[in-house]
């Protein structure tokens, strides 16, 4: 259906915003520290025009099985966290967080459609939160910058939807450039566009959904996030970034608990290995890069604990069959993996992990190349 079908009348502009991969950083952004993810070309698409009455009407392309003519009515001065329910929550989220931090939001029509896969690990939800957030913020005149824009999509997924995510998927979502991965500074909010050509140098970086979404996700990565604070309380530490790599043998005999050690090596070590991957492709090293995203998968399925039997198929086969390396990405318990191979092995890599998924018993992933597309703008 277009804005048209639905709401009658034409929309003032459309807005984009992009999901994203992680390179390498996972888990690290509510610790204070580093990650590297690159916006995907596939987008949701917000068609939108302003309102001054206080109704928000929200409709989506993508929401399958409706009651009535699937839109959702509210009223902006009504909204209250838990206030929507299903993807609705992630929009009217944003609104509430604009009015709440004081921006004149009256108001709006929006129509959506996505070619981001959901559950896939890929930020669907951020890619809805920022294309909301950006076409309010030129159809209201509020003033915002991007990366102000993506803390407030964090505010209105932490505060209304009720997901305590950290900042990177917004920031990615709301700041990459295409041709370009984003070296963020979770806690300083600084970030470098770092260049990721990978076709000059004949490599791929390959994208593979599992299709499989384990249900334990979300209460899990709560209590990942709690056991890191636990973590940084028992060493004294702000935040887990304030521990120093050089120290962490001995940092870790001060933690009584076997799974808050884990928890605590793995983000360590993971900024460390943030900070590898960019000095390896500074030094136009693309390929050296590959044995770190490796180390990275061993890191969230051994110590952080996040990974699957799919994910762990994935990495092993790929790596088996040629690849220069591989890990899950996102937040983990299904999802997608990320494969960086040469061009000349794509073939043999995707059918190696199709053979070994047949031979498991496993749906085949679906399967694409990470192209670092631009984030969120207007059309
Ligand atoms: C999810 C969260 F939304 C991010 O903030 C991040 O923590 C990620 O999981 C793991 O790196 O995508």
């Amino acid at each position: 259906m277009t804005f048209h079908e639905v709401y009658g009348g034409e929309p003032d502009g459309v807005w984009a915003a992009p999901g994203r991969v992680n390179l390498i950083g996972e888990h690290t952004d509510y610790n204070d520290g580093f990650v590297l993810p690159l916006a995907l070309p596939h987008t949701t698409r917000v068609h939108a025009a302003r309102r001054d009455d206080g109704v928000l009407r929200l409709h989506s392309a993508d929401s399958g099985a409706q009651t009535g003519d699937g839109v959702v009515r509210l009223r902006v001065d009504e909204l209250e966290p838990a206030g929507a329910a299903g993807w609705a929550a992630y929009p009217a989220g944003v609104v509430w967080a604009l009015r709440t931090a004081g921006l004149p939001v009256g108001g709006a029509d929006l129509h959506f459609e996505s070619t981001v896969p959901t559950g896939a690990g890929l930020s669907s939800s951020a890619a809805l939160e920022v294309s909301t957030a950006l076409a309010l913020n030129d159809l209201h005149g509020l003033g915002q910058d991007p990366a102000g824009l993506a803390r407030l999509c964090q505010r209105a997924e932490n505060d209304f939807v009720g997901v305590p995510c950290g900042i990177m998927d917004q920031m990615a979502s709301a700041c990459c450039t295409e041709g370009h991965a984003l070296f963020l500074d979770a806690r300083e909010l600084t970030w470098r566009q770092v260049p990721f050509d990978l076709a000059a140098e004949g490599l791929k970086l390959l994208v593979m959904d599992t299709r499989v979404k384990h249900e334990l996700g979300e209460g899990e990565y709560a209590k990942r996030r709690a056991g890191c604070e636990e973590g940084a309380r028992q060493l004294g530490v702000p935040a887990l970034r304030d521990v120093p790599y050089e120290r962490l043998d001995e940092e870790l005999t001060r933690i009584a608990t076997p799974e808050v050690r884990g928890l605590v090596r793995h983000i360590v070590s993971e900024n460390r290995r943030v900070e590898d991957v960019i000095r390896l492709l500074d030094a136009g090293d693309t390929r050296g890069i590959g044995t770190v995203l490796t180390d990275g998968h061993a890191s969230v399925r051994d110590d952080f604990r996040i990974s699957c039997d799919e994910l762990d198929l994935v990495v092993e086969t790929a790596n088996a069959a040629g690849a220069l390396g591989a890990r899950m990405t996102g937040g983990g318990f299904g999802g997608s993996a990320i494969v960086l191979v040469e061009d000349a092995l794509t073939d043999k890599v995707t059918e190696a992990v199709d053979a070994a998924f047949d031979a498991a018993g496993y749906r085949r992933p679906r399967v694409f190349p990470a192209l670092p597309g631009r984030g969120a703008h207007a059309e």
